[in-house]
């Protein structure tokens, strides 16, 4: 059977690099063993009218892909799909998988688009393909319709799916089971995508070309909740694949791939520290540790020590992120983080220490959040004092306790799901005295002070990397001072493009 995967269209409204889906790397490799042909359209990179791409391949099955802000930008998607071919249209990611929002039925509703897939997605993605392919192995020529047909009832009993019958029914499954042996997945399959075409991830190591940067996850879940984090995908349990299983993915990446680097993409990677120091211990022995990595995502604050993460900067770690999130005591509380200020003053201290590179995430915008509070946020930036500090502005995603209580005590100011990005300077809803004004004030102000100090241009300019990007580094500066133009224009052009 064909099975095309898609990555719709959405590039953010700031300069942001573009990077293979791993999610969809994950579902290539799942279908090529189960015996598909299959293709990657990435629409970011992709040259090629999808029109085009569909009477050339011509799939029996399509995947798409969809984070909160994609989402409408995968329903157009979806409509040019049934537009050219009458094939079932499968979507999978974040954002329909919130389920205490309905968002696998708002998706249901759009005219192309027959199923949901909720959460991880190997397991239910090979289910649909095994009876797609049953299915056109009885009927050639199917329709999409006949497939959906309500006598059928076809995927009546495929966990963590939800779908539409021809009769315009929507029906939901249960949750299926989490993957409990990672060990059992095959890796990704880049070779699928058009590698030359990517930059790298973004905030890894600069100037190193897409084909040579790859990313790796060598676990799943958190078993932690803030507040503000869309954990829709990865279910509360924490899973980890054996070093072993890593070591080898990690060798093809270096030996077969010629990785330049490599970001470590896990949501909390330090959960188990044993794990991480046997990863380390087994990247030294196998001669792997020569090629720089990075925690992109942040691992735990209250989980690392300085012997952790002197045998991790042995083992290549370049650089790694903590979400730090804000700067005040009472606020660290609320938003569920179980951690305090002095055992993240430990960790950027031990990180450096071990003579790794750190990057700060922080959230400006929090309910309950004041102009006190916000500044807090950027003085403890100051004090910990990042390579990166990362400020976000606090966007309430669906399924998150912040929607909920922006839900009941706020209003939100964000038009529809293509306004749900954080690297924006608008504010996505207010509360009491958190006005938007305040908010995007205190945005800018973060990025101000924290950049524009003497000791931290001083730094930047020493080193190689901020030469090899001059360019992008005086525009994000810029940045800083001059507001960006209207997140309205990106969605004219997304349209436009569309
Ligand atoms: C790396 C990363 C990025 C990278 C690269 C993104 C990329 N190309 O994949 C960058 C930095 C560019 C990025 C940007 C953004 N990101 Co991001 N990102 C991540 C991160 C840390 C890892 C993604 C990943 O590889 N996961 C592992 C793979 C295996 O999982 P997956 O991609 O979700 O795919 C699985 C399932 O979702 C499902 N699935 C996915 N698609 C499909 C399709 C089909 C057909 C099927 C059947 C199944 C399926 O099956 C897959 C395999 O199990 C996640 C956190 C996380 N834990 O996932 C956040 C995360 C996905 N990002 C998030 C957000 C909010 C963003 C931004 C909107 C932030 C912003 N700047 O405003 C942007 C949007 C960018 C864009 N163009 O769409 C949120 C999404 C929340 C939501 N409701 O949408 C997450 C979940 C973080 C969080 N906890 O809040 N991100
Ligand atoms: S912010 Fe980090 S620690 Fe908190 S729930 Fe999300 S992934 Fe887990």
């Amino acid at each position: 059977m064909r099975v095309a995967l898609i990555n719709p269209k959405f590039r953010l409204p700031i300069d942001t690099r573009t990077s293979p889906h791993l999610g969809l790397a994950y579902l290539g490799a799942v279908s090529e063993r189960r015996g598909d042909e299959v293709r990657v359209y990435d629409a970011d990179i992709e040259d090629q009218p999808l029109a085009e791409f569909l009477h050339e391949f011509k799939p029996h099955l399509v995947g798409i892909t969809a984070n909160t802000p994609q989402v409408k930008q995968a329903w157009r998607t979806a409509a040019t799909v049934k537009r050219e071919l009458d094939i079932p249209i499968v979507l999978g990611g974040p954002h329909v998988s919130v389920v205490t929002e309905d968002l696998d039925f708002e998706s249901l509703r759009q005219p192309p688009v027959d199923l949901v897939v909720r959460g991880e997605g190997e397991g239910p993605w090979i289910e649909i393909s095994n009876r797609v392919d049953a299915f056109l192995r009885d009927q050639p020529h199917f329709s999409a319709q006949a497939l959906m047909a309500p006598d059928l009832d076809l995927f009546r009993d495929v966990k963590s799916v939800s779908y539409k019958t021809g009769d315009g029914q929507l029906h939901r499954n249960p949750d299926g089971p989490v993957i409990a042996d990672l060990d059992s997945l095959p890796w990704p399959a880049y070779h699928l995508f058009k590698m030359e075409r990517y930059t790298n991830l973004q905030p890894a190591t600069d100037a190193v070309p897409g084909e040579r940067s790859f990313s790796i996850l060598t676990s799943r879940g958190c078993p932690y909740r803030c507040t503000f984090c869309s954990q829709s995908i990865m279910p509360i349990k924490w899973r980890a694949r054996s070093p072993e299983n890593v070591i080898e993915e990690w060798r093809h990446l270096v030996r077969d791939l010629g990785a330049l680097e490599i970001g470590v993409l896990d949501d909390s990677a330090n959960i188990r520290r044993n794990r991480l120091m046997r990863l380390a211990d087994d990247l030294i022995a196998n001669k792997l540790n020569h090629v720089p990595w990075i925690f992109v995502n942040g691992i735990r604050a209250n989980l690392a020590d300085l012997e952790l993460l002197t045998r991790l900067k042995q083992a290549g770690l370049k650089r790694t992120a903590f979400g730090v999130e804000t700067g005040d005591e009472q606020m660290i509380i609320k938003i569920d983080k179980h951690v305090d200020h002095n055992t993240i003053r430990q960790a950027f201290k031990n990180a450096k220490a071990a003579g790794i590179e750190t990057i700060g995430f922080f959230i400006i915008g929090l309910p309950g959040d004041t102009r006190e509070t916000m500044q807090k946020t950027i003085d403890f930036a100051i004090e910990l004092d990042p390579m990166i500090a990362n400020f976000s502005m606090m966007t309430p995603y669906p399924g998150t306790i912040v929607y909920e209580q922006v839900k009941q005590g706020g209003r939100f100011l964000v038009q529809d799901w293509e306004d749900y990005v954080f690297f924006d300077q608008k504010a996505r809803y207010e509360m009491g005295d958190l006005t938007a004004e305040l908010m995007e004030e205190m945005y800018r102000k973060a990025y101000r002070q924290f950049y524009w100090r003497p000791k931290y241009i001083m730094r930047a300019i020493s080193r190689k990397d901020f030469w090899l990007n001059f360019s992008r580094n005086v525009r994000l500066a810029w940045r800083t001072i001059v507001p960006r133009k209207e997140k309205t224009e990106l969605r004219r052009a997304i349209e436009a493009a569309a």
